[in-house]
């Protein structure tokens, strides 16, 4: 009975032994082990796996043990990393004591210098991206990083993030664009480690001219741009390469997870976001609609973005090449990521976000350097070179968002209208129609008018039919049948627009209810006259005195020519 009782206590034990084991194991297990089904991770990194794991994350997360970020150690390091001295290229650029922290960078350069050049993050990506597969085939790419008196620890920890959380086969190499900052050496030194190229430009040409040089220089089939201040995450880029892989017209970015510009903590972003604008072409994140949210079952899936926020993106180098690459007359900085983004969706390509890819990156209250030209009007330069060649009749909306674009310079379009054409892109129409429609166009003011030829006026009788008729004062009852509201393409009375019956000379005109998509009702001024967009021919009172029809345009004919008077 007693050696019963001994043998029960002792498997007991030793069933608890091993529950305690077994439960310190899984605890313990990496979560990026369960993703042993995405081949491409470097089998140099998998080798290290253990490495990684729970740890704890100083500062604001103290107290929460967090699945975080591999980071290699030992000779893969020294691999990835060669030589490079990286105390002697930090440590020469230290903040004085004193100093403003804020004040060169515009972001806390005490705390980036503190953090040094490598450091766990917290896996910020949906628990289910770990178990997606990608190709073992994918290409590789070429990382392009413009920089203008970029820190050197954040620009340091931006490279070695990406040759640490990289499969090193997908990296062909970085390469580095010096914008002209004060110090040839950030650059130059860097070029010591292994993949990385330096190019220096001999005077300051802003982000737009820079990434065009670094993207000519590339030697990869992709490109992958970054900001100087970034730290990507795990498994960051395969998901990005496997969608340019599959279809070269798609323009994709990650999400992007911010880091604190005070304390350098990394936060996650939300995943519901796209990037969207406002009519002054101000860049602002915006939830995905409603409908789409609810049609997400799967959350690893893209999400489609009307524009991208212009930093971080990857895209097939011909396909960049075939579509003009940037504007090169925009400067320093702005803009240029709705002109490449209208491009994209117009000319035949994609943009989308790829929740499974996290890059975080610093954002900024100001700018950090200096505009030759100033600010503002930089800006509106390159937003107004984006909304002339792009945006036809809705640019008005964008000049009534922001009055003080008009009469500026913005130098000359030919080059990119010419290329608009060349590629046989779509209408902004199409753009709006398609890609986003949730952006509101503004009421125009409303204005109403008469239509004059000499004393008489064009007016309705009942729903169907029209004709001239003695002009009415304001005051009169009558002189709503001869009010009309001009907003281009519709020529309208309430909710009925004057629409053509048939696409044929002689066809008479009529009142319908209004089709934004029906081309029967467009119109538009020519001269005196009032031109059917479609059918190019003319409104005509056809005299004496009938029903009106449409016939070939002379607008000198009095029979053809409408006056609009404003009824005040
Ligand atoms: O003259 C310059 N030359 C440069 O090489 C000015 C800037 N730069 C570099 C700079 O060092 C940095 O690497 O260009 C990059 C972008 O400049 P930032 O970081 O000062 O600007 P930003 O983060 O506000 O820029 C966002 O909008 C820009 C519009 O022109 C670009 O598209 C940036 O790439 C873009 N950054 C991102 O999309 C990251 C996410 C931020 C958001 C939203
Ligand atoms: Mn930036």
């Amino acid at each position: 009975m007693r050696r019963i009782r001994a043998n029960a206590i002792a498997i007991l034990t030793v069933a608890w032994i091993l529950g305690t084991f077994y439960y310190l194991w899984q605890d313990n297990k990496p979560r990026s082990s369960a993703s042993s089904a995405s081949q491409p991770r470097a089998a140099g990194i998998k080798s290290q796996k253990g490495s990684a794991g729970r740890v704890e994350i100083l500062r604001e997360d103290r107290t929460i043990p967090l699945i975080v970020t591999h980071v290699p150690h030992g000779e893969l390091q020294n691999q990835l990393v060669g030589s490079f001295d990286e105390k002697a290229y930090l440590s020469s650029k230290q903040l004085r004591p004193g100093e403003d922290p804020y004040r060169e960078h515009a972001f806390n350069l005490q705390e980036s210098d503190r953090l040094g050049s490598e450091r766990a993050i917290r896996d910020t990506r949906h628990y289910r991206c770990a178990s997606v597969n990608f190709d073992s085939d994918l290409p590789s790419t070429s990382v392009i990083i413009t920089f203008h008196n970029e820190a050197r620890s954040t620009l340091l920890r931006t490279i070695k993030s990406v040759l640490m959380r990289s499969p090193p086969s997908l990296i062909q190499e970085i390469i580095l664009v010096d914008d002209f900052s004060a110090d040839p050496e950030d650059c130059q030194l860097l070029s010591q480690i292994p993949k990385v190229r330096c190019l220096r430009n001999g005077r300051r040409e802003g982000l737009i001219r820079s990434r065009v040089r670094g993207a000519s220089a590339a030697s990869a089939t992709i490109l992958t741009f970054l900001d100087s201040h970034c730290e990507v995450n795990t498994d960051w880029l395969q998901p990005l390469l496997q969608r340019v892989k599959e279809d070269h017209t798609r323009v994709v970015s990650p999400i992007i997870d911010v880091i604190s510009l005070d304390n350098f903590a990394y936060l996650a972003a939300s995943a519901d976001l796209r990037g969207g604008f406002d009519w002054s072409l101000h860049f602002k994140w915006e939830q995905i609609p409603i409908e789409q949210k609810m049609a997400r079952t799967d959350p690893t899936q893209p999400i489609k973005t009307p524009v991208i926020a212009g930093g971080i993106f990857v895209m097939d180098k011909s396909w960049f090449n075939h579509l003009g690459q940037y504007d090169t007359h925009m400067d320093i900085w702005g803009g240029e990521n709705f002109e490449l983004s209208f491009r994209v969706w117009m000319c035949g390509g994609s943009l989308e976000i790829l929740p499974c890819s996290r890059v975080g990156h610093v954002f900024r209250k100001r700018h950090p350097y200096d505009f030759p030209e100033g600010n503002a009007l930089t800006y509106i330069k390159n937003t107004r070179r984006a909304a002339e060649v792009w945006m036809d009749e809705y640019k008005q909306y964008y000049y009534a968002a922001r009055p003080s674009a008009q009469g500026k310079a913005f130098g000359s379009i030919t080059d990119r209208i010419e290329l608009r054409h060349k590629l046989n892109c779509n209408s902004f129409r199409w753009y709006l129609e398609n890609v986003y429609p949730e952006l509101r166009i503004p009421e125009q003011e409303a204005v109403f008018s008469l239509l004059k030829q000499g004393g008489l006026c064009l007016e309705t009788h009942g729903a169907d039919s029209l004709g001239l008729a003695e002009c009415k004062g304001s005051g009169s009852n009558r002189v709503q049948a001869q009010k009309w509201m001009l907003v281009e393409p519709h020529i309208r009375q309430h909710d009925l627009c004057l629409a053509i019956s048939a696409f044929t000379p002689g066809s008479k005109v009529k009142m319908e209810a209004c089709n934004p998509k029906e081309p029967r009702q467009k119109w538009k001024p020519k001269g005196p006259a009032l031109q059917h967009v479609v059918s190019g021919l003319c409104l005509d009172s056809q005299p004496p005195i009938g029903p009106p029809v449409i016939t070939p345009c002379h607008p000198q004919l009095a029979s053809q020519s409408w006056e609009p008077q404003l009824i005040t």
